[in-house]
């Protein structure tokens, strides 16, 4: 990405010694260079100069963990239309920028999601029916699996930033491993302040964090260009000290390429580094919205042809690694595994509804005792 420079208007208030209509000569902003990744295009050619040379095997299984986010993520929209799952954050179009994310961590690493991250957390070893548990309002879906170096994820967007810069300064200040945390959050969520401590704080202590924002251009109706003067958010990064990097998040060999670059630098001791992973949002931000209201079908076609799946499918046809008969068998085994999880969660899905009084006061106060006992009675349980 080349230097960008912005011209700030005239000050307001200024005093003009010769005119009060002349304006202040405007001033001039340097933002300086930013790399901006990009390995595999939309017709799945691929830049050999930066391809990160994954083998065959390790392809076609970011490849299937892409095809099973999206299944997955199909499966629960269905699900929630028919009544069977609670509110959830589609991860629709962001896949490579999901598993991409992830690819590089060990399992003695950290991972801070936020909410629309379940592609990443099956990767990290979330068993997909606990995930149906957590979205349909189970707390036991929350608790990260034993082995599991996650925490739940956060949905009081940026409150999660924080988090993983402690635990990457627990990590530095124990001096026992090398081991690092990839936290993601938003274009929206990095205009909230504690994104902006976080960073800083982070890069001043050199925790061995890597930040990766999702931009993917809408914070629910709000259009980036109405929440941040800068839109190429990578370039926040060099203003805190933060190494930085933009990359095509729909291109999964650019995240792997980029995440392993910003790992590598966190865990060799350097500190923080800052992904802006450039992506859509092809569906709803959740199923309780309907963003024909305020995006255009138009913009929304424009992204289709971007599409992560279909552009490493070409790679991976043309590398001879896949044919329409495999691309169709590998579809099916993904649908059978959401199906399979689909019915564990619903033998483990009892809904327990007296818990709604059990988790708030260690000893109810009378008048809910009451309330429980009648609510109880209302449904027959007492
Ligand atoms: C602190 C806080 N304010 C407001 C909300 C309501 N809210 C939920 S998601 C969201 C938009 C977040 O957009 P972005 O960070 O771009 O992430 P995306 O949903 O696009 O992945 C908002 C405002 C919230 N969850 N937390
Ligand atoms: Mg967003």
């Amino acid at each position: 990405m080349p230097s960008q420079t912005i011209q700030t208007s005239a000050v307001r208030g200024t005093p003009d010694p010769t005119s009060s209509s002349r304006a202040v000569p405007p001033a001039r902003i340097d933002l300086g260079e930013i790399d901006d990744l990009r390995v595999l295009d939309e017709n799945g050619e691929v830049n050999e100069a930066l391809d990160p040379g994954l083998p065959d095997d390790e392809l076609l299984r970011v490849y299937r963990a892409m095809v099973l986010t999206r299944k997955f993520d199909i499966r629960m929209l269905n699900m929630q239309r028919q009544g069977e799952m609670g509110t959830f954050a589609p991860g629709f179009g962001q896949e490579a920028t999901q598993i991409g994310q992830v690819y590089p961590l060990a399992q003695r690493d950290w991972y801070s999601p936020s909410y629309r991250s379940f592609g990443a957390q099956i990767w990290r070893g979330w068993p997909m029916d606990q995930l149906f548990l957590l979205w349909d309002g189970f707390f036991e879906g929350f608790a990260p699996p034993p082995d599991v170096n996650d925490l739940p994820f956060s949905i009081v967007i940026g409150s999660h930033v924080p988090l993983a810069v402690g635990i990457a300064m627990g990590i530095r200040k124990k001096g026992v491993e090398d081991a690092v945390v990839v936290c993601n959050f938003g274009d929206g969520a990095s205009s909230q302040g504690i994104v902006s401590e976080s960073m800083n704080f982070a890069a001043v202590f050199k925790a061995p964090c890597v930040f990766v924002v999702e931009n993917n251009g809408w914070a629910i109706s709000t259009k980036l260009e109405q929440q941040s003067g800068v839109t190429e958010l990578a370039r926040r990064g060099p203003a805190f000290g933060v190494p930085s990097v933009r990359v095509d998040g729909n291109d999964i060999l650019g995240m792997i390429a980029a995440s392993t670059r910003a790992v590598e630098h966190a865990r060799a001791g350097h500190g923080p580094y800052l992904i802006e992973a450039v992506t859509y949002r092809m569906g709803v931000h959740t199923t309780a919205d309907d963003p024909k209201v305020y995006r255009s079908d138009d913009e929304v076609r424009a992204w289709e042809g971007k599409c992560p799946i279909r552009r490493m499918e070409r790679h991976l046809t043309e590398r001879g690694l896949l044919d329409a008969e495999t691309i169709e068998t590998i579809g099916t085994a993904c649908e059978q595994e959401v199906l399979a999880a689909r019915e564990s969660f619903r033998k483990r899905a009892i809904a327990r509804p007296e818990e709604i009084f059990d988790f708030v006061y260690e000893e109810l106060p009378p008048e809910l005792a009451a309330q429980r006992d009648e609510y109880l009675r209302r449904l027959g349980r007492a």
